[in-house]
């Protein structure tokens, strides 16, 4: 077993490690053995309550973060950047440690939150409002100012780029910061947070809080001097976090919830790619990701070559120890492994054909063999429900027609692919597919520059690209009177 060093595990408030009031901590475990990697500082509602007090107090009128040029904060963003590179080996083993996701892929999901802590640090100053030919006497222009304290409160699946899709736009716009790191993976967030103080940042900027969500994230959504929640999990905690941040204030939201992600396979295709292509869509992350496609509808005139093929690689993929050069590691913690084991049970009784896997591996950590399900129909439950684990269904289809209504057949809206050599194919599938991503002969491409989120039961607002600030922005218009005759 690989041995990491464990540097932090209190609290990060105000540029300060501390206890949790309650002098409370909780375990945090390692997927791969089912050990206690450490204790860490447990954070409630008086620990949102100083952090969120840091947070109100850096955001204040005069403070330094915000007599801070613009393009001050975009240095310190990339300073941040540099020393999170610096550690990527670390951060990636810490992650791997936590989390068990391959530390070949950990490293480079440290290197892409650089990228996109580097895509916002270039944004910092050139936010900009517009001047308005307003009607009247007058002369009109918008500022775009920050929206506040901002609580963000994230998951265990990918927790360094989390960090980064939360905290760049928010530190790029001028905002203040409470985190809530996922209960299952606190350690980055907290070997993140000395970055963040190494860099620079004034106390309070940021601040870190192990915690699970019913308490710590509960306190942190209902907090009246919270201004913005932004919030990467679950649909069914979205829902509670709507209501909350609507309960006590009108708190600004973003939502990035769940998926049932349909990639669609033409006839056309090459057969061998196009297989390959389906398969890191399902099985990335051990299939922990927001918008897996999961759902792999395949064109009737090479549905049974596409099948072969798909449970060939899903047969191959290597999955074991993450420390190891491995393709897929265990799943995050018992309970995601129970109910993806018990998803594995609902396909094979529901009908659907196991033609790859089908069962958990081993008897110690939650490994579970890659599964590829063919002969899937839309009702059945398998092809309904975020499973969140390495399971690929795949469907048959006819027609274009038919297979819109099908991928549009869900109240998730996340991600869609679609292979092809048509571009009319390709760019009416674009248009008619009601999702917040599409990929074209690719899938889950997302680099900083693009805008990511869901239409329906997938969320709320956009992350990253220009729509990603803007959700961390307030528009202020200033009028003045101005006589329009001669003086
Ligand atoms: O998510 P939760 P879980 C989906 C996936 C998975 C399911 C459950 O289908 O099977 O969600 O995973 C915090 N107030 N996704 O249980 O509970 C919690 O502490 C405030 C999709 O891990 O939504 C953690 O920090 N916060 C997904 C975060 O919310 C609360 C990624 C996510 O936890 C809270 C992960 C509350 N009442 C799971 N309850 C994606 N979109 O990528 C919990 N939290």
């Amino acid at each position: 077993m690989a041995k990491v060093e464990i540097k932090y595990t209190k609290l990060f408030i105000n540029n300060e490690w501390v206890d949790a009031v309650s002098k409370k901590t909780f375990p945090t475990i390692n997927p791969q053995d089912e050990t206690v990697i450490a204790q860490v500082a447990e954070a409630d509602k008086a620990d949102v309550d100083l952090a969120v007090a840091a947070a109100k107090k850096a955001f204040a009128r005069y403070s330094p973060w915000r007599l801070m040029d613009a393009s001050r904060r975009g240095l310190l963003m990339l300073k941040l950047a540099e020393l999170i590179e610096s550690q990527a080996r670390y951060l990636a083993e810490l992650e791997t440690l936590d989390c068990g996701k391959p530390v070949k892929d950990a490293e480079e999901e440290v290197y892409y939150a650089a990228t996109v802590l580097r895509y916002y640090a270039g944004k910092a100053d050139k936010i900009l409002g517009n001047t308005i030919p307003a009607d009247g006497e007058v002369m009109s222009f918008t500022l775009k100012e920050p929206v506040g304290v901002c609580g963000q409160i994230i998951p265990w699946n990918y927790p360094i780029p989390m960090i980064s899709w939360k905290i760049a736009p928010a530190l790029a716009a001028g905002c203040t910061i409470v985190l809530k790191p996922a209960e299952q993976t606190p350690l980055t967030a907290l070997a993140v947070a000395a970055l963040i103080k190494e860099a620079g940042f004034p106390p309070g900027v940021v601040n870190v809080l192990p915690g699970y969500g019913p308490t710590a994230g509960a306190a942190l959504t209902h907090h009246p001097d919270v201004d913005k929640i932004a919030f990467t999990g679950s649909t069914e905690v979205g829902r509670i976090i709507l209501g909350a941040a609507s309960a006590v204030n009108l708190k600004r939201i973003t939502l990035e919830l769940g998926g049932k992600s349909p990639l669609v396979v033409f006839n056309d295709a090459d057969v061998e790619k196009a297989a390959q292509i389906a398969h890191a869509a399902a099985f990335a992350n051990a299939g922990q990701c927001c918008c897996a496609g999961t759902r792999t509808y395949v064109q009737s005139g090479i549905y049974d070559q596409f099948v072969k093929k798909a449970a060939e690689i899903a047969s191959k993929r290597s999955v074991g120890n993450p420390f190891e050069n491995v393709q897929q590691g265990p799943q995050i913690d018992q309970d995601m492994y129970t109910k993806v084991l018990s998803y594995i049970t609902a396909g094979k009784e529901g009908g659907a054909k196991c033609v790859a896997g089908g069962d958990k591996v081993g008897d110690k950590g939650f490994y579970i063999k890659p599964t590829v399900f063919a002969d899937v129909t839309d009702n059945m439950k398998i092809a309904r429900e975020e499973i969140f684990g390495p399971v690929q269904s795949i469907l048959k289809f006819d027609t274009f027609e038919e297979v819109i209504d099908r991928a549009n057949d869900t109240n998730y809206g996340l991600g869609a692919g679609v292979i092809t050599n048509d571009i009319t194919t390709a760019l009416s599938f674009a248009k008619q597919v009601r999702a917040g991503s599409i990929w074209v002969n690719t899938y889950d491409h997302t680099p900083s520059q693009t805008p990511f989120g869901g239409f329906k039961d997938s969320g709320l607002g956009r992350e990253l690209g220009e729509d990603g600030i803007n959700q961390y922005l307030e528009t202020k218009t200033v009028t003045l009177a101005l006589p329009k005759q001669p003086q």
